[in-house]
């Protein structure tokens, strides 16, 4: 079967799964947040990284159903949460290139929202700077749009890919997401410490939130604290979970 006929049959019978990775506030140490990471559980190689699938998903039609489902997963969950009477926290879905520039994917969250019921602030978008890059103006207006909507944009992998700097004061974005490389021997590694320091500065010039993600160590979250990060993921809290997994960590963790 072609990967693409595999990926939709996969999606039909239920092989993927979301998981949730914390997101944890410097100033109170609470969950302010979660991001949904897909996981595909194959029948015959168990579980498949998005690393593997989501490139060859990409390139063929099948991320739009794919982006879609997770959209509308992660929603429909968020707003299990709340009603369970956890504490509220925007979740945050990926949205890959392709998606982003096609038409429809407002009108999709528009119908998403109004059928899980989650107001527009519970739902994080991350976007990666790649996305910009196609057209650049298109995706200001797409960015404007969502947050006329109430939802909110986070830039993701942040510097690491085509530098939008020059962009960067043009975008309707609410937070900065430093991409794990540059939080991976931040303690021993004056450059990437330099490079922190500065978008995070950089990042509150612009009133925007700065997270650090991939935080393993506890030198790292102390580094990173001291540099006035304003929030934190890694596996240092927790690897992504299931939600059963993940609501009992919030529940352990306040
Ligand atoms: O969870 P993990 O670190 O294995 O994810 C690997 C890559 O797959 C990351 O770059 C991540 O952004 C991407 N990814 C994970 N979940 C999704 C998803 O739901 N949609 C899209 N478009 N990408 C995802
Ligand atoms: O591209 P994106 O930033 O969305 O990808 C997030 C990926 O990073 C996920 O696949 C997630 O599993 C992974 N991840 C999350 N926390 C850590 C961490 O502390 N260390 C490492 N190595 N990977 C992490
Ligand atoms: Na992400
Ligand atoms: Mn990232």
């Amino acid at each position: 079967m072609r990967l693409e006929n595999e990926l939709k049959a996969a999606l039909l019978e239920g092989q993927f799964k979301l998981y949730y990775q914390p997101k944890i506030d410097a100033s109170s140490g609470e969950v302010i947040g979660a991001e949904a990471l897909i996981r595909w559980l194959h029948p015959e190689y168990g579980m498949v990284s998005p690393a593997k699938f989501i490139p060859l998903a990409e390139n063929s039609g099948v991320i739009l159903d794919i982006d879609e489902w997770v959209l509308q997963e992660a929603c429909r969950q968020n707003k299990i949460w709340q009603l369970e009477g956890m504490p509220r926290f925007p979740v945050a879905v990926n949205i890959s290139a392709r998606h982003f520039y096609q038409s429809n994917l407002i009108p999709t969250i528009t119908r998403i929202l109004h059928e899980t019921g989650l107001e527009p602030q519970y739902l994080l978008l991350e976007i990666t700077e790649g996305t910009l890059i196609r057209n650049v103006e298109y995706g200001v207006r797409m960015m404007e749009d969502l947050k006329q909507m109430g939802i909110h944009i986070s830039m993701d992998d942040f510097g690491t890919g085509y530098s939008s700097l020059s962009q960067l004061d043009r975008l309707p974005i609410s937070e900065m997401k430093l991409d794990r490389s540059f939080i991976q021997g931040i303690t021993e590694d004056s450059r990437k410490s330099s490079i922190v320091r500065a978008v995070i500065e950089l990042g509150h010039h612009m009133d925007l939130r700065v997270v650090a993600e991939g935080i393993e160590s506890p030198d790292e979250l102390k580094y990173l604290t001291d540099l006035e990060c304003d929030q934190f993921q890694g596996y240092l809290f927790s690897k992504p979970l299931p939600e059963l997994e993940f609501s009992r960590f919030v529940l352990r963790w306040d």
